[in-house]
């Protein structure tokens, strides 16, 4: 297989992952170099080719190699997925392990390369590795910035300390972008980057404009299957500073709107425990600076992925990486801090004793999830005010909230009217009934499962029995109304409250959530809002 057609841009489903082969540069990439000779057990580009092959090859059946793309230069960004039946898409949560994202940080190539041989070898001999790979679906990417790595070797004497990848920079000598500066969540918001081409950290054009974390974003993309995002947890290892660092970068605020509170207390445990294990410090990543653009806050803020950046080995005088022979203890010392996170992608809530509130049949805090369809039978009558997932916003109106512009959980919602204004009557739903449809939801057999959601409903004065919001639950066997607010004549202000629902009828069936809000009748100020949709059995 060439180089050219072995590797794919994007990779859509397992069954269709290529093998890739170690082939010879296209025109253009930079000759290859190798170590100094107190580095020689690190991998160049090559020597890494030929171990993965010679590892998938000892390990067919639960390694495949493929590539998630290639490099400025055209080097193949090289992948592999670690699971029992590895060439099916199986239904398991799903863990995203990435290194050398900087050109100089070559020892994160040796933790992706080490990861991937202690859960290959150690299948079947170790139980921990041989049940996370049982019921796990491990992504590994070895180098993000092969081109990187490869020109820091390139030096006279040593090290080149070549840190962004390769790309030119138009109208400017200065060569290329500080990867980890060019995710899309918050790019450049901050101060956490700069918009110089000679800066070390330089964060590119425009957020994924370099071909390398272009490719990790369609990966990351690729793997939301049915609107839900399968990968839940990832590591990005860097080096030096021996730390464990979660979201986010570009603010020092500990949980920002754009993190729910569950979610920062998991961060927060998990990293800890992670630490506990490879010795290292945990805090949040803007504790050691700021960053704005990178992987960890993207993966995060866009996708809700349970990121953390681990940070290597201790720093040396030379600023190089450390000799080889650290290469065996500080990958080894990492073993089970990754081991944990991989566990605790089957429900990172569980770290904070939230694995029935948030580990159920369903949960959505409505903050990045998608799978809802709105106006689903194409036979919704609203012509403005149609609903939608966002930031919650206030309207107020005759003195009250119409909309709440707080959310029970983050800062987004699923609403009515989402777009908020001093002029509310512009603002909300008219003109008939809007309708948003669930994902399927597989009930458990057995009875105890709970459909639980917080609501609003808000009208003027001039509202009538015609308006209302209703949560209806669609089964196999029929379907029950959970909820019917319904206007009256009088101003309702916006206000949170919490519906609990008993699904015993539909115990072991496929069910929808169908939620309807109407401004029908007169025209009338009417407003809904739903968020932290759960489906479980009760909590205590
Ligand atoms: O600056 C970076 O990209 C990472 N550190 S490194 O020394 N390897 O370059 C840190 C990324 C995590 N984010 C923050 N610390 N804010
Ligand atoms: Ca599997
Ligand atoms: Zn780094
Ligand atoms: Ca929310």
């Amino acid at each position: 297989m060439s180089e050219d057609s072995g590797v794919m841009q994007r990779v859509l489903l397992a069954s269709v992952l290529a093998v890739l082969v170690a082939a010879p540069f296209g025109a253009g990439s930079a000759r290859a170099a190798d170590f100094p000779a107190s580095h020689a057990g690190y991998h160049t580009d090559a020597e890494l080719a030929v171990e993965l092959d010679a590892i998938a090859a000892a390990h067919p059946d639960i390694v495949q190699l493929f590539a998630i793309g290639k490099s400025y230069q055209g080097r193949p960004l090289r992948a592999a997925k670690v699971s029992d039946n590895v060439a099916e898409d199986e239904p398991e949560p799903e863990v995203l392990i990435d290194g050398l994202h900087h050109g100089n940080e070559h020892l994160s190539l040796e933790m992706t390369l080490a990861a991937l041989r202690f859960l290959a070898g150690d299948y079947g001999s170790d139980a921990t590795v041989t049940r996370l790979v049982d019921t796990r679906e491990i992504w590994i990417v070895f180098a993000v910035n092969p081109d990187g790595a490869a020109y820091d070797l390139l030096g006279q004497k040593g090290f080149r300390d070549w840190r962004k990848n390769r790309q030119p920079n138009s109208g400017t000598t200065a060569v290329g972008t500080d990867l980890n500066r060019n995710y899309g969540y918050r790019w450049g918001c901050c101060g956490g980057s700069s918009g110089s081409p000679s800066a070390r950290t330089y964060r590119g054009r425009r957020p994924f404009s370099a071909p390398e974390t272009a490719a990790l974003r369609d990966f990351v993309d690729s793997r939301v299957i049915g609107g839900r995002q399968q990968i839940r947890a990832a590591i990005s290892y860097h080096t030096f500073g021996r730390q464990v660092l979660w979201p986010y970068g570009y603010t020092r605020t500990d949980r920002p709107a754009d993190m729910t509170a569950d979610d920062q207390r998991a961060f927060v445990a998990i990293g800890r425990a992670m630490a506990s294990r490879n010795g290292y410090r945990p805090m949040q990543s803007s504790d050691l600076y700021i960053t704005d653009g990178d992987e960890g806050d993207w993966l995060y803020g866009t996708h809700r992925i349970f990121a953390f950046t681990i940070e290597l080995a201790a720093r040396t005088a030379s600023g190089d990486d450390p000799p080889d022979e650290a290469i065996g203890p500080e990958t080894k010392r990492n073993r089970t801090a990754l081991l944990h996170l991989i566990d605790r992608a089957g429900c990172p809530w569980a770290a904070i004793g939230r694995e029935i509130a948030n580990c159920g049949a369903f949960y959505d805090d409505l903050e990045a999830r998608t799978g809802w369809t709105v106006d689903p039978d194409g036979s919704d009558t609203a012509t403005a005010g149609r609903w939608a997932r966002g930031d919650a916003a206030q309207t107020r109106y005759g003195g009250v909230g119409i909309q709440p512009g707080t959310a029970p959980s983050g800062r987004r919602v699923l609403a009515t009217g989402l777009a908020a204004g001093a002029t509310a009557r512009s603002y909300d739903l008219d003109g008939g009934v809007t309708t948003v449809l669930s994902p399927p939801i597989d009930l458990p057999a057995g009875t105890g499962q709970l459909l639980t959601l917080r609501w609003s409903f808000a009208h003027g004065a001039d509202a009538t029995a015609d308006d209302y919001l209703r949560v209806t639950v669609e089964g196999e066997t029929g379907s029950a109304v959970a909820l019917e607010a319904v206007g009256a004549a009088s101003l309702r202000g916006a206000a949170w409250h919490t519906l609990g629902f008993a699904l015993d009828e539909f115990a072991g069936q496929r069910i929808r959530i169908r939620i309807q809000a109407a401004d029908a009748g007169r025209r009338s100020l009417v407003e809904a809002q739903l968020d932290d949709i759960r489906v479980t059995r009760p909590t205590s």
